[in-house]
């Protein structure tokens, strides 16, 4: 970013851009899809209207490499912003596009998640309904932390959960089971996708520790941790967003609301989450099973974005420069 920033609070250029996100006023519809990476970014953005030729697509690549695309579809503004991944990236995101996004919003989470449900294998895409954070607690690793002290507690900590608005997940599942995918026999082992709702997931801080994977190079002391999760908590998958976006969001909307704003600034969110690793077998999807999902996946988001969870107070009249 080569224009100077001001306000060492919440650092913006001259015309308003934010440091990381690097969009400006106009440039981020009210909805939004959030990706881990480019290319899922890009690929979701070529379902946009006049995807081909471009016209009307905004784009935007951050020197923080955020990538923001504009664009309508069903003439309805959307954007899809790859923010990568984990907490502190949902963190950027969230409070920037805040900060350049007028009235409502509502932001949907599209990645993928490991599974400790024996009945959600390889091959489906799952609606949380309940999200924990799950964290690694520092101080127990510190050390300083004597052995007693390290006895009196627990290496990872698991949050309260925060649940999804239910009217955000059931026009989410009504999506994704209108338009399943149908089996192809080199695909899945032979069977079709499957979407499944209800989930209760963790977002954990490290693809690691907190998600139990053993690593001979850390010292981790996550033995048994996964079986730990699946009985304290029902936990059924694993990924490293969810939970913060709808702390966040719950956040947003109590300032909101504390500035007589609640329902014109009101954040709304909710998350699908594509399998790509079984915890319990080991295996992880193939690149032509992710295609499917993703488009899948991707289609049923767009249209909950535009149908299926109404705004009322948006910019979709506003208009953004190309
Ligand atoms: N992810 C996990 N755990 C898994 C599979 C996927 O955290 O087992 C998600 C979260 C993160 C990215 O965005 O995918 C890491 O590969």
């Amino acid at each position: 970013m080569k224009d100077t920033l001001s306000n060492a609070n919440f650092p913006l250029t001259s015309t308003g851009a934010t440091y990381h996100l690097g969009c400006s006023p106009g440039q981020l519809a009210n909805r939004i899809i959030i990706v881990g990476d480019f290319s899922r970014a890009r690929r979701i953005a070529a379902l946009f209207d006049d995807a081909a030729s471009k016209q009307g697509i905004f784009e935007n690549h951050s020197s923080r490499q955020f990538l923001t695309l504009t664009g309508t579809f069903h003439s309805t503004p959307v954007s899809v912003v790859a923010i990568g991944m984990g907490f502190p990236l949902v963190d950027f995101f969230l409070r920037e596009a805040r900060k350049v996004v007028q009235g409502e919003m509502c932001v949907i989470r599209l990645g993928s998640c490991g599974s400790l449900d024996k009945t959600i294998g390889l091959g489906s895409v799952v609606v949380p309904r309940r999200s924990h954070g799950v964290v690694r607690n520092y101080d127990w690793f510190h050390e300083g932390t004597s052995d007693e002290e390290r006895r009196g507690s627990k290496p990872y900590q698991v949050t309260r959960g925060i649940d999804v608005e239910p009217g955000v997940h059931d026009a989410l599942l009504a999506e994704l089971e209108g338009n399943k995918p149908a089996a192809d026999e080199e695909l899945f082992n032979g069977h079709p996708p499957s979407c499944v709702g209800g989930v209760v997931n963790g977002s954990a801080d490290s693809f690691y520790s907190s998600q139990g994977r053993s690593d001979p190079a850390f010292w981790d002391e996550n033995e048994g941790w996964v079986e730990e999760m699946v009985k304290g908590w029902g936990m059924q998958t694993l990924e490293m967003e969810t939970f913060v976006l709808q702390s966040l969001a719950h956040s947003a909307n109590k300032a909101a609301e504390a500035q007589g704003k609640g329902e014109e600034q009101r954040v709304r969110t909710g998350a699908v989450q594509m399998i790509f690793a079984n915890r319990h077998t080991s295996d992880f999807i193939k690149p032509q099973e992710v295609d499917v999902l993703e488009r899948w996946a991707g289609e049923a988001v767009l249209r909950t974005l535009i149908g299926g969870v109404e705004l009322h107070h948006t910019m979709d009249d506003g208009v953004w420069n190309n």
